[in-house]
């Protein structure tokens, strides 16, 4: 039996992405996309033939505009800032650019003490207006949370100390393992940074924070919890008093999953290798879990995406607390993902989940 106020569409008064964060029963489950907006769009690239990524990031006008995008062309139930995790290492005096195909890179790699000492603590309000500008125009535009986001500290330091994009992070677990000391200023900046950044992102209007620590897959469970984790829980620490659910995903993060919920986030990313109901037995019950369909299958035939959708929302249903999302960003491929796929399967998700959920007879 379908209740009959039941709307695909996500509505003003009610969140079902921050009570599904909070694991509060929900109508259906939330869904949203890393790399909702970009190139897959149309609108997007036309606006890319006229701007670079980072001028597109510095003006806010622009990044309303694509933010906004997804909520209204696939219907999901939380829009995201649209921005980079490499946008803040500019305020702090690093010197950057992302190329087209390439991604970021680095003029200066830190690599020695002195290179580490140029990387100076950051001034939200002052360096980076148009982040929190952009935020204020969503707040009062959006009829969906949004949710504002930061690199993690891994990801941010292998960009810095790599220069560009890795396979191995032999330059930055070098430094890791041969000079802890300085390694752990790199963290302890980098840290501070995230936690700064994020909270004025949340006072300006964020409802949400995510964490991308793309890269920390890369890294040993006994590795991580060495040299990673302890930052993670001061972040998440020191944003614990705004309330706001803090999301944590990284790729590949299969054996890290326990030291991820240890770390003190409310909602934790997971991609996907590890399936669902392995990863909620690696996690325990107490956060929220997002995922963590192989993005690589928004490519597939319709048959084969809905099946295996459903079977997600099947295990995601099972506890409280679930939000549908992808395991990576939207791919980037020629011909382009299709819109239409991406509306299909988020009305597809709202309206089995709501099914499951009216069936388990533990709606809202
Ligand atoms: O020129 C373009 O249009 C390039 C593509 C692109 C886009 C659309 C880049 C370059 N960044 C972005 C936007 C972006 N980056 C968002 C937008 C919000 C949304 O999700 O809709 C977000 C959240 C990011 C975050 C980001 N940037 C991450 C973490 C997420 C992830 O994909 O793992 C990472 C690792 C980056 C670095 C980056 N920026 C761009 C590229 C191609 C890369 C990855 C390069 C690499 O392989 O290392």
């Amino acid at each position: 039996m379908t209740n009959p106020s039941f709307s695909s569409t996500p509505t003003d008064q009610y969140s079902r992405f921050l009570a599904a964060c909070r694991r509060e029963p929900v109508d259906a489950i939330p869904v949203w996309y890393m790399r909702q907006a970009g190139r897959y769009q149309p609108e997007y690239r036309k606006i890319r033939e006229k701007y670079s990524l980072l001028e597109i990031c510095r003006t806010p006008e622009l990044c309303v505009q694509i933010s906004q995008l997804p909520v209204t062309q696939l219907g999901v139930d939380a829009a995201i800032l649209f921005s980079d995790i490499m946008v803040p290492l500019s305020a702090m005096g690093v010197e950057l650019d992302i190329q087209e195909n390439v991604g970021p890179l680095i003029a200066h790699p830190l690599r020695s003490d002195a290179d580490v000492q140029t990387l100076h603590a950051f001034e939200t309000v002052e360096s980076l207006p148009y982040v929190l500008d952009s935020i204020r125009q969503l707040k009062h535009s959006l009829s969906v949370p949004l949710i504002g986001f930061a690199g993690g500290p891994y990801t941010l330091a292998s960009y810095l100390i790599e220069g560009q994009a890795s396979r191995s992070y032999l330059h930055t677990k070098q430094m890791m393992w041969n000079r802890p000391d300085l390694w752990q200023t790199l963290m302890d900046k980098l840290g501070a940074a995230i936690s700064h950044f994020l909270r004025a992102q949340i006072q300006a209007g964020a409802a949400a924070v995510q964490i991308f620590d793309s890269w920390v897959g890369s890294l040993s469970p006994e590795d991580f919890q060495t040299y990673v984790l302890p930052t993670m829980k001061r972040v998440f620490h020191l944003l614990q008093d705004t309330g706001v659910p803090i999301i944590y995903f990284g790729v590949n993060t299969g054996d890290l999953l326990p030291a991820f919920a240890e770390s003190g986030a409310s909602v934790i990313g997971v991609d996907w290798r590890t399936p669902l109901q392995e990863a909620r037995r690696r996690i325990g019950p107490n956060q929220a879990i997002q995922g963590n369909l192989d993005p690589a299958m928004l490519l597939a035939p319709w048959s084969v995406l809905s099946s295996r959708a459903e079977d997600i929302v099947t295990q995601g249903v099972q506890q409280p607390g679930f939000i549908f999302n992808l395991g990576h960003g939207v791919v980037h491929h020629h011909p382009p993902v299709s819109v239409d796929v991406l509306r299909r399967l988020t009305q597809h998700i709202h309206e089995y989940s709501h099914q499951c959920l009216v069936e388990r007879g533990n709606l809202v």
